[in-house]
Formats: C-alpha cells, sequence, structure tokens
C-alpha cells in the first residue's frame, strides 16, 4: 500500500494531551467575525475537533439518529449494483470527500477488490489523524488495496488531484453531508467540483430524504443528551483553544426542523445576559439573555430537489438508491 502524505496542508497539528493546543488563526478569525454579526453564528466544521469526533461516533449508535444506519443498510444491500455503475473493469481513482472513519466506505471497497476493479482509493479528510488511522487500518484490512491518502480540505485535493491524477474518476461524497452548507452552499459545491471532473466522471452523493419532521427533529435532539453534548462542545473548545470562559450550563442547545424550508437548524442560546473573555484573542463578546448562536443547518431534500440540484450543476442523476423507508438516498451523478 502506498502511503503518500500530501506536506501542503493547512489541517491544524494534533497535539499531545496536557500540552498547549497550536493556536489555530482561522478559527479565531471565524469566532471573532461570526460573533460579530446579527445573527450571531460559528461555522459547524469546528464540531470535529477530539471530543466532537467521539460525540459524533455516539450520534452516529443514537436510535434517533437514523441517517448513518440507513446509508449503512442501502450501501450493504445494494453493493452489487452500485459498483456496476462505477464501469469497475476500466481505470478510475476513487476519491472520497471527508472520509472519516471510512467504515461505510469499506463495504464498497471489498466489494470492488472482489470484482476484481481496475481503481485507487484517494480518501481526503481534513483530520491529519483521520486519515492516518483509516490507512493503516486498510493496509492490514485490505492489503490489495492501493491507497493514497491526502491531508486538507476538498478543493486543494481536487486541485491536486487534477494536476497529478488524470484520468477517470469516481468521487464519493456520503453521509449527507451535503446538507450542511448554508442556503444554496450545496449547488455551489457541486458546482465547484464539476470544474475538476470530466465527461464520463461521477460522484456518489448522500442526501438525507424529507420525512415525517417528528423523526427528522428528534434525530437532533435526543432524549439522552448526546447532540446536546455535541453541540455545547463548541464552547468547550472554544475555551480549549482560544482561552475563553465560557460556562456551559449558561447556555442551552436548541434545535428545530422546518418542513418548508426543509433544514434544521441548530442553536446555542444564551440563558441569561453575560460577557465572555477570550483571553488569547484579547477580545470579548457579550450576549444578551435568549440571544441564539446558529451553529447548524442540516438540509433534508425530496427526490425532486436532488434531481434539479445534478441538472443545475452540470451532473444527470444516473441512478438513485434508497431504503424500504426512503429515509435516506446515495445517488450517482454523472457528468454531462
Ligand atoms: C455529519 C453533517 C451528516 O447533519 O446530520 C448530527 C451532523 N449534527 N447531529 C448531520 C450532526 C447533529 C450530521 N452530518
Amino acid at each position: 500500500m502506498d502511503l503518500l502524505l500530501n506536506p501542503n496542508t493547512n489541517a491544524t497539528p494534533e497535539t499531545e494531551s496536557g500540552t498547549k493546543p497550536a493556536f489555530n488563526t482561522e478559527f479565531a478569525d471565524d469566532v471573532k467575525a461570526g460573533f460579530a454579526g446579527s445573527p450571531k453564528t460559528l461555522s459547524s466544521k469546528y464540531f470535529y475537533d477530539g471530543a466532537g469526533s467521539k460525540l459524533f461516533q455516539q450520534i452516529m449508535e443514537l436510535p434517533e439518529y437514523y441517517p448513518t444506519r440507513t446509508e449503512f443498510s442501502i450501501l450493504k444491500k445494494q453493493k452489487a449494483e452500485i459498483i456496476n455503475f462505477f464501469n469497475p473493469s476500466d481505470f478510475f481513482h476513487l476519491v472520497e470527500l471527508g472520509s472519516g472513519d471510512g467504515l461505510k466506505t469499506k463495504i464498497l471497497l471489498r466489494q470492488l477488490l472482489q470484482a476484481k476493479a481496475r481503481f485507487e482509493y484517494i480518501p481526503v479528510d481534513i483530520s491529519g489523524d483521520a486519515i492516518n488511522q483509516l490507512q493503516s487500518a486498510l493496509s492490514s484490512e485490505l492489503p490489495d488495496l492501493k491507497t493514497v491518502g491526502f491531508t486538507g480540505d476538498y478543493f486543494k485535493a481536487l486541485h491536486w488531484l487534477k494536476r497529478n491524477k488524470p484520468g477517470r474518476k469516481v468521487v464519493l461524497f456520503l453521509g449527507s453531508n451535503i446538507g450542511n452548507f448554508e442556503d444554496n452552499g450545496d449547488l455551489k459545491f457541486l458546482q465547484e467540483i464539476r470544474k475538476y471532473l470530466s465527461p464520463q466522471d461521477k460522484i456518489l452523493v448522500g442526501f438525507d430524504l424529507q420525512k415525517d419532521p417528528r423523526v427528522i427533529r428528534q434525530a437532533y435532539d435526543d432524549a439522552s443528551g448526546v447532540t446536546a453534548a455535541f453541540n455545547l462542545n463548541l464552547l468547550k473548545r472554544m475555551n480549549r483553544e482560544l482561552g475563553a470562559n465560557f460556562e456551559p450550563e449558561q447556555f442551552e442547545h436548541f434545535t428545530d426542523y422546518d418542513p418548508i424550508a426543509g433544514v434544521v437548524k441548530s442553536y446555542l442560546v444564551s440563558k441569561r445576559n453575560q460577557t465572555v473573555t477570550f483571553s488569547y484573542l484579547n477580545h470579548t463578546v457579550s450576549f444578551k439573555a435568549w440571544e441564539p448562536i446558529h451553529t447548524e443547518n442540516s438540509h433534508k431534500y425530496s427526490v425532486d430537489m436532488i434531481k434539479e440540484l445534478g441538472r443545475k450543476s452540470g451532473f444527470e442523476t444516473e441512478q438513485l438508491f434508497t431504503d424500504e423507508q426512503h429515509y435516506f438516498a446515495d445517488v450517482l451523478f454523472r457528468v454531462v
């Protein structure tokens, strides 16, 4: 197995426990800018520090949180059909954006190896730790697989691929991460990806589908409070990394699903008037009683919305793979 870690990365280095975290100026700037506006906002990409990634693992196990296990079952049941659409006998680069622990992808990787597909796997993740762990797991579990990991953001990766890995590409963007953008951010993202692809290249995208709004709402407000802890961890992260003095008990997790807009919005709501000091930044921020910080969007799609999104970004919907309840869909788009 190849180990090729691109040194040209802007990922924050992980630190030994007990040492002061590396100061992440991008995080500091985003916090300052997000709290200067009205409403106050903080990007959901900051959920995933060490503690947040562990909490997200717990979310995926929750009875209320259906997306992960539903997508897993779609891939498991339909893996043979799915990989056939990849034209596996013709060499391709299988590029995964946001590979994480690769648990779902292993279903497809095993199936591809079994079918003697001609491909190499290029997992891309912002977390260097996640890429290293995935590469070492794959080298022992699937020794025949050729893996070339890339640490960095998606567009750095696509840029690098365009220059260094010519040839056919199949891109994976699973887990309904497409739903996390601002309004129209999903369209802009797919349009941007399209620029790096060529006719006949494909992308398999995981979408969470519109369904009973109560089912959706519960998935983001579980009874055991894991999602609340995940959201509140943002405050703890600012305390750890930016020297802030947030008291997490003075904020509450609030989330709701709007079935017209098709989006779950999550907030951290200040329970009282309070001022927080960021000692590393020489900066203070005041919150009014019941003032919200918007922390996440989670868009839910109809099949028509998905097809239109594909069309507007230069793709044709080749096939839609879904479960019996129509809770989730993995959609294969082909460049037109
Ligand atoms: C990782 C973006 C798919 O939006 O469902 C889970 C993140 N947030 N619970 C989602 C999340 C709260 C999740 N994604």
